[in-house]
Order: structure tokens, then sequence, then C-alpha cells
């Protein structure tokens, strides 16, 4: 998943694609990088950030998700959005996968729009709301309140009639969490697996490996990297990357390594007995 930041304000790539054209064409790039989704959001959730209106939200992403739709690429477009109007002008124009940060709490009709036009969407968790969630984030234990909060927003989300197969739960890296949360919630990422759902995660460029690395924002491709190859490792199969060229290079080598994926065709063998 290629991120598409139609924002003046994101943490590492704030006003980069404002322009719709720069936008669109930042898309097409990751395509052919190898994403199988582009990611458009109009709002940043960076801790500490303000809050948009639907007005300029829809103002900033639409031509951005009208033009990738224009483009028919081999791709799947998100719309990153809390907002009910915003994800269902995104479908509208093309989108088929709801990025929802809030898991349905924000707005919670934006489940019954899911469940109706039949799309995908992605449940993340976040402790708090972007204004605050990094003060002082506390769990019991992080990976099992995170899986006990993915888990409930599973089920809510299918009693508003969204199919299973459409839902793919996020842990929210870095939303309300500290460095060594993060950290726990990768090193045990596989415990979130067997809630059946793909598990995508959002690690890239994000505060945690500039604490870890001491590099600046743009210069953290390394680090996502190294998070994405033991993501994979230990069971997610979305990552929501910056840098698609060397996060698709380092997920085929691991993926070639550890598992069959994409998953090949089951080989039927006929034994003689
Ligand atoms: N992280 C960000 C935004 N959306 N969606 C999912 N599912 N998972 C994530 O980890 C996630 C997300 C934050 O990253 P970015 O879009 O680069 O920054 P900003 O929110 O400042 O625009």
């Amino acid at each position: 998943m290629g991120v598409v930041n139609v924002t003046p304000d994101s943490f590492s790539d704030g006003g980069a694609f404002e322009d719709d054209v720069a936008a669109v064409a930042h898309a097409r790039r990751l395509v052919s990088e190898g994403a199988a989704i582009v990611d458009v959001g109009g709002e940043s959730t960076r801790p500490g950030a303000d809050p948009v209106s639907v007005q300029e939200e829809l103002e900033r992403v639409l031509p951005v998700v009208e033009g990738i739709a224009s483009l028919n690429l081999p791709a799947q477009i998100s719309i990153d959005t809390m907002k009910l109007a915003v994800a269902e002008a995104a479908l509208d124009a093309g989108a088929s996968y709801v990025n929802d940060v809030t898991a349905f709490r924000h707005e919670p009709q934006l489940a019954a729009l899911v469940a109706d036009r039949g799309v995908d969407c992605c449940l993340m968790h976040m402790l708090g709301e972007p204004r605050t969630m990094q003060e002082d984030p506390r769990y019991v234990d992080v990976v099992d309140d995170v899986k006990a909060f993915l888990e409930a927003r599973l089920a809510a989300a299918t009693k508003a009639g969204v199919a299973e197969e459409r839902i793919q739960l996020d842990p929210g890296i870095g939303f309300g969490k500290t460095l060594e949360h993060n950290l726990e919630l990768l090193r045990r990422l596989d415990e979130l697996t067997v809630l059946g759902r793909p598990i995508v995660v959002g690690t890239s460029r994000k505060s945690f490996l500039g604490r870890l690395t001491g590099r600046d924002v743009t210069e953290r491709v390394h680090a996502t990297v190294a998070t994405t190859v033991i993501a994979f490792e230990r069971g997610a199969r979305v990552f929501r990357v910056h840098d698609v060229a060397a996060t698709a290079d380092a997920l085929a080598v691991t993926a070639a390594t550890f598992a069959r994926w994409p998953q090949t065709p089951t080989r039927t063998t006929t034994t003689t007995t």
C-alpha cells in the first residue's frame, strides 16, 4: 500500500503532493514500483495535527482519486479518511477501499457505507485521538489490549453488515504508543493473526524509527524496510509505506524465503496406491 498524502502538514511528506497533478503522478509511480493499493489521504493524523473540515478534505482528495481512477492502474484506490462524506465521494469517484484510523468510531455510519458498497476496509487501533494520543499512552499489555480492541471492532463492523472477508486489521503503529509499545507490537504481531483477517502495518518513516536511528524523517527508508521484513515474517500482509520500490524488493526476497506469497495455487498431484 503506497501512501499518497494530499496535505500541507503530513509528518514526512507534507506539501510534497498538494498539487493534484503531482499527487496523481506520484500514485502512478508507486504502482509502477509495486504498490497494489494507493492510499489517498487529505488529513494528517500526526500527533498535534489540526482537524480539517469536510469541504477542505474533499477539495484535496477528490480530484486526486478521480485522476488516479482515470488512469485505470492495476491497483486499488484507498481513501484514508474518518469522514463519511469524504469516503462516500471517494467511493463514487473510483475508490474501493476505506482506510479509517478510527475503525468506524468517529462516524459509525461509515460501516454501513462500506457494507452497502461491498468494498474493502482497514480498521486501525488508536488510543485516544491524534491531537493528544502521544501524551503518556498506557496499556495493561499492549498486544492483548490492541487485539481485544481489533476483535471488538471486527465484530462491530460485521454486525453492521460488512462482510468479514472485506476487513483488514491494523495495530496502529505510532497511534498512542511509545517506542517500546511499537516494538512490542512488531515483535508479537503473530498474536494478532489469530483474528483471522489480514494484518496491515504502517511503520513508514515514523518517529520511533527516528529515535532508534537518529535519522531525519526522509532518511528512514532502511529502518522502515527492516520493520516490514519483521512484520512479514510475523504474519502481516499489507504494508503501508511511502517508499514502495525499496519495500517491494525487500518483501519479494522475504516472501520467497519464508512463504509462498502471493499464494500460488495448490498443486494437485495424482497418487496411485
Ligand atoms: N499511519 C498514518 C496514516 N494512516 N493508516 C493505517 N491503516 N495505518 C497507519 O499506520 C497509518 C494510517 C500516518 O502516516 P502518514 O499518512 O504518512 O502521515 P500523516 O498522518 O501525518 O499524513
